[in-house]
């Protein structure tokens, strides 16, 4: 490793020959350089301030030349110095990888390009928003609720009191160690959409017109039309006047929206809490055409709704907005949006919906 020596003396040849060991050193180490770190190094090593090499050279040999030298001795340091800077910069360049390596680089435009494969919308998501715009074009809002509810939205508010039958047909998933919460304010994964129905009356007084897509959450074993998380798109309207011709009507329309002029809808008694009286809306069969088969159970229907006018009990929840049921009626539907869009493309299996298989989800591309 090269060291500073201090000079015997200060004539021309001895000069000569200790400047051009140390520029030998100069271009050996500078060659040596090969990441940024070395690069740092080697910069200190020869232009730190205290004790770098170009700092030891003016100490041993510019400040120790006696009189007569010192002009001499002066120009080659300075030229020293100069030749330092310089290679310290070039080395900079090539540690970096930077400009200088990418000047050696060349570019070759004919090769082809990275293609970078473009996603689409998941069949459920294009379907909800398929039935969102059919109800938009009739001039109906869009709203959002949360997915994690308490008791009294998912439940309570919809007329399902404490201990009622009909909240063990939609068993979900509850948050745990909440025992010490009264009932109405324990947190659950929504079963529906109808939550929404409340926190929508809650936030705006009649007339009201909305659709409300989302995701909910069962205890339902999975099978060809179950799945225990699947979507919901969610309507209500309330005004005065309205019938349940209205809601026969909206949905008749909607149903033919979706799936053309000759699809058959039919309305079976049902029951839901939170509407009186109520209805299981059903479309004929696609894969059998009304024949029967294991799809749809034998029956020649598909179910894919749940509807209803709104039970006059609801409104005391919100009464305060003006939601009096002496003055006002509506009507409510929940769809799963599953069952429409296997509907919609004929698919005969919910889990393939879920399954993530690409060969299935291109179809849809
Ligand atoms: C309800 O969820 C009611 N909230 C619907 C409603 C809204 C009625 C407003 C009256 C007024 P139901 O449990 O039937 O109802 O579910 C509605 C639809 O969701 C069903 O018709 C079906 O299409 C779909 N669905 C229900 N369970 C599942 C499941 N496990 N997997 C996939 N789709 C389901």
């Amino acid at each position: 490793m090269y060291t500073v020596p201090q000079l015997a003396d200060f004539s021309g040849p001895s000069l000569d020959a200790a400047v051009r060991d140390l520029l030998a050193a100069l271009e050996s180490e500078a060659t040596a350089v090969v990441g940024e770190t070395d690069w740092r190094a080697f910069r200190d090593r020869w232009m730190a301030r205290k004790n770098g090499i170009l700092s030891q050279v003016n100490d041993l040999w510019l400040k120790a030349a006696p009189g007569p030298q010192k002009r001499d001795v002066g120009q080659r340091v300075n030229q020293l110095n100069k030749s330092v800077e310089e290679a310290v910069e070039s080395a900079k360049g090539r540690a970096s990888g930077s400009s200088s390596s990418l000047a050696s680089e060349k570019l070759d435009v004919t090769l082809p390009g990275i293609r970078r494969p473009l996603g689409v919308e998941h069949p459920t998501i294009r379907t909800m928003n398929t039935i969102v715009r059919v109800f938009q074009r009739m001039g109906y809002s869009v709203g959002e609720g949360p997915e994690i509810e308490t008791d009294y939205y998912n439940f309570e508010s919809l007329n399902f009191p404490p201990n009622h039958p009909a909240r063990d047909t939609q068993d979900t998933i509850f948050i745990a160690g909440q025992e010490r919460k009264a009932q109405r304010d324990r947190l659950l994964l929504r079963t529906h959409t109808s939550p929404v129905q409340i926190h929508t009356m809650e936030r705006q007084p009649p007339p009201v017109r909305i659709v409300i897509p989302g995701k909910v959450y069962r205890h339902d074993t999975p099978d060809a039309t179950h799945s225990p998380v699947f979507h919901q798109v969610e309507g209500l309207v309330v005004d005065t006047g309205i019938t349940f011709c209205d809601l026969k009507g909206t949905l008749d329309h909607a149903m033919k929206a979706l799936f053309g002029a000759s699809m058959k809808t039919r309305f079976f008694p049902s029951f839901f809490p939170f509407t009186e009286p109520s209805a299981d809306v059903a479309v004929t069969c696609f894969k059998c055409g009304g024949s029967g088969c294991r799809l749809c159970k034998q029956s020649g229907w598909i179910e894919l709704l749940g509807a209803g006018m709104v039970d006059p009990n609801v409104y005391q929840f919100v009464r305060k907005n003006g939601y009096d049921p002496a003055k006002v009626s509506g009507f409510a539907f929940g769809m799963g949006v599953e069952r429409i869009a296997m509907a919609m493309y004929g698919i005969d299996d919910i889990q393939l919906l879920y399954s993530g298989d690409v060969r299935f989800l291109e179809q849809f591309a």
